[in-house]
C-alpha cells in the first residue's frame, strides 16, 4: 500500500496542476532562471486547495523530527509557525489550525497543538499603535518553524531566517510546499536546501511535500514527454549537484 506520503502527492499533484498552481510554459524567475515551469502559490485561495496544501504542511509537522512521540503522547518540537511575508502569511495560519484539527477530530492527543502559535513579519515597519514588525506570537526566544511556498536559491529563506534571529527567535526547522532542488548559484553548486541546512547549523529539519524530482518521475503521462524533457534539461543546467 502507498505510505501516506505518497498518498497525499498523489493527490496533490493533479490537483495543483488542474489549478494552474504548477503550470508549464517559459518563466523569468526571481534568480533570472528561465524556467519550463513554474509554482504560483497565490492561487491556492480556495478552500480545496487550502484544506489539501494544509493537510500536506500539517502532515510533515506532525512527524518526526517536528515532533517527539513518547509513551504515545506527541509533543511539538516548536512554538510558532512562521510564514514570511506576503504568501506565507495564509499558510501559516491555515497550518496552524489544520493541525489542531485534525487531532481534535482523531480524539487523540488532545490538546497537544494548543501552544503552537502563527506569526508572520510585515513587509513595511509600523511606527505607531503596538508597533514592531511582527504579528501574531512574539518570536523572543521562541522556536520557529518557517512555512514557505517554493525554494529556488534561498533567498527568500535567508531573509525569513534573518528576520527571525533578530526578534531573538530560535528557528527549529523548514517546511517548503516546492523545493525546486536548484544550485543556489554557478559559483555556489550546493542546493538551496543544502546551504540553508548548513548555515543553520546541520541539524535543523529542512523538508519539502514536492521536489523537481517528483514532477519528473510522476508527471509524464499527464504532460508528456516533451515537457519531462524540458524539465531534465533544466534540471542538467540548474540542478544541484
Ligand atoms: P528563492 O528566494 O530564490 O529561493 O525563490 C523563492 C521565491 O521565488 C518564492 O518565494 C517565490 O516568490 C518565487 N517563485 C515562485 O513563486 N514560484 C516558482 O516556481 C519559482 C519562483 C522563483 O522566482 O524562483
Amino acid at each position: 500500500p502507498p505510505s501516506a506520503d505518497q498518498d497525499y502527492k498523489a493527490t496533490l499533484l493533479p490537483l495543483l496542476m488542474s489549478n494552474n498552481v504548477l503550470s508549464f510554459g517559459t518563466y523569468v524567475l526571481k534568480s533570472g532562471r528561465e524556467s519550463p515551469y513554474f509554482f504560483t502559490s497565490s492561487l491556492l485561495h480556495t478552500a480545496p486547495l487550502l484544506r489539501a496544501t494544509s493537510a500536506a504542511y500539517a502532515s510533515v509537522l506532525s512527524s518526526e523530527p517536528f515532533v517527539t512521540t513518547a509513551n504515545g503522547i506527541t509533543t511539538p518540537n516548536f512554538d510558532i509557525i512562521f510564514g514570511p511575508a506576503y504568501k506565507g502569511i495564509p499558510i501559516s495560519a491555515a497550518v496552524t489550525n489544520e493541525l489542531a484539527v485534525r487531532d481534535s477530530l482523531s480524539g487523540s492527543d488532545k490538546g497537544v497543538w494548543d501552544n503552537v502559535s502563527y506569526s508572520f513579519n510585515r513587509k513595511e515597519a509600523k511606527a505607531h499603535g503596538e508597533g514592531g514588525n511582527i504579528v501574531g506570537a512574539p518570536l523572543k526566544g521562541k522556536r520557529v518553524v518557517i512555512v514557505d511556498d517554493v525554494i529556488t536559491a534561498g533567498t527568500a529563506l535567508r531573509e525569513a531566517v534573518g528576520i527571525i534571529e533578530n526578534e531573538g527567535g530560535i528557528v527549529a526547522g523548514v517546511v517548503v510546499l516546492l523545493d525546486r532542488e536548484e544550485r543556489v548559484s554557478d559559483a555556489e553548486p550546493k542546493s538551496a536546501v543544502g546551504v540553508a541546512q548548513r548555515d543553520l547549523g546541520g541539524k535543523i529539519p529542512i523538508r519539502s511535500v514536492i521536489g523537481l524530482h517528483d514532477l519528473i518521475e510522476k508527471l509524464g503521462d499527464k504532460i508528456g514527454e516533451g515537457e519531462v524533457q524540458r524539465l531534465k534539461d533544466y534540471r542538467a543546467r540548474y540542478g544541484a549537484e
